[in-house]
């Protein structure tokens, strides 16, 4: 049978997770997108039911699951609805923009007996990302002793806070560095490269992360980086170093010179991670649960809670020690 998929948010994001479930997902189709902009939730359901009320569209008897990609203040509240109709849902990163409201959607799910919620970290889905952990994993170079992670936005949008360069930005890094080391984060240090009033975000910062088992973590988080989004990572092993090779598909030579192209957003650089993440979503409803690879709803709140306490080593220009609460059961 398949999946009947409302999709609520129809920006850049939405728009392309309503497409993925209308042209790449077998399993699955797409019902409706809601979206406060009718004409704009109407372009990404591209024939499919539009709508304004994300709610109305949860309740709908022919909506079986549910991908929230609004804005992230309205990520809980959704969240929260579609745990309480008992629909699966994948949402976006941030689960949630606070700790407490991230709890109370681990609580939900812990209630209502059965694994809902799929955080939108797409990038434990990404080929690259892949071979690195399993390079890390397969033991021949030994422990990771530093990652450096690059990740940069071409362009720093509009409606941008200063602190989302953590909060929306770099929980990326906080969820995929976990996944990769298999390890929990116990301090962070923040080094922001300007603190003149000609750029608040401080940016590019540079982001200091100390692991559970010793291993560091550094990554630079650049908002406007002009050139295109680039985002890569290496791991310094104690027997070698693996790296991401660059992800353009093409190499070109000429004039003197050689040449790859970098995207302008993530999208096209997380083209197959999307694409692979919604399969696998797709067919772990369809078994009852949640994708074993993806970030569960745990893995959501532990990269909210500690992007908070990272804008605070931010704010603070201090070491700061990094605290989980208990797991919800
Ligand atoms: C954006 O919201 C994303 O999720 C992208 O993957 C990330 O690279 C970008 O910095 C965020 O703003």
């Amino acid at each position: 049978m398949s999946l009947g998929v409302g999709v609520i948010g129809a920006g850049i994001m939405g728009a392309d997770h309503a497409r993925i479930i209308r042209e790449e997902t077998a399993d699955a189709h797409l019902v409706g997108v809601a979206d406060a902009d009718l004409a704009r939730a109407e372009r990404a359901a591209a024939g499919a039911r539009a709508v304004t009320d994300g709610m109305a569209l949860i309740g709908a008897g022919d909506v079986d699951a549910v991908i929230v990609a609004s804005p992230d203040p309205t990520h809980a509240p959704l969240t929260l609805a579609a745990i309480a109709a008992g629909k699966p849902v994948l949402c976006e990163k941030p689960l949630a923009v606070t700790p407490e409201d991230c709890l109370r959607i681990a609580e939900a799910e812990a209630k209502a007996g059965r694994k809902l919620v799929h955080t939108g970290f797409m990038r434990r889905f990404d080929p690259a990302y892949g071979e690195l952990k399993a390079a890390i994993d397969g033991g021949g170079l030994g422990p990771v002793r530093l990652l450096h992670c690059l990740h940069r936005n071409q362009y720093v949008p509009g409606w941008f806070q200063p602190q989302m360069a953590i909060t929306n930005s770099f929980v990326h890094e906080i969820d995929v560095c976990r996944w990769l080391l298999g390890a929990e984060f116990v301090a962070a240090t923040v080094i922001p490269s300007t603190s003149d009033a000609y750029d608040p975000l401080g940016d590019p910062l540079l982001i200091v992360l100390e692991t559970d088992a010793g291993a560091l973590v550094s990554t630079e988080v650049s908002m406007n980086a002009e050139y295109g989004y680039h985002v890569h990572a290496e791991a310094v092993c104690a027997r070698g170093t693996v790296a991401m090779a660059e992800p353009a598909r093409t190499l070109t030579r000429t004039d003197g010179a050689r040449r790859s192209g970098y995207p302008v957003n993530w999208i096209p650089r997380f083209a197959d991670a999307y694409r692979i993440q919604a399969r696998a979503w797709v067919a772990a409803i369809g078994q009852g649960s949640v994708d074993a690879q993806a970030a569960d709803v745990w893995d959501g709140a532990v990269a909210t809670i500690l992007a908070e306490q990272i804008v605070e080593a931010l704010r603070t220009r201090r070491r700061v020690a990094l605290e989980l609460p208990p797991r919800p059961q």
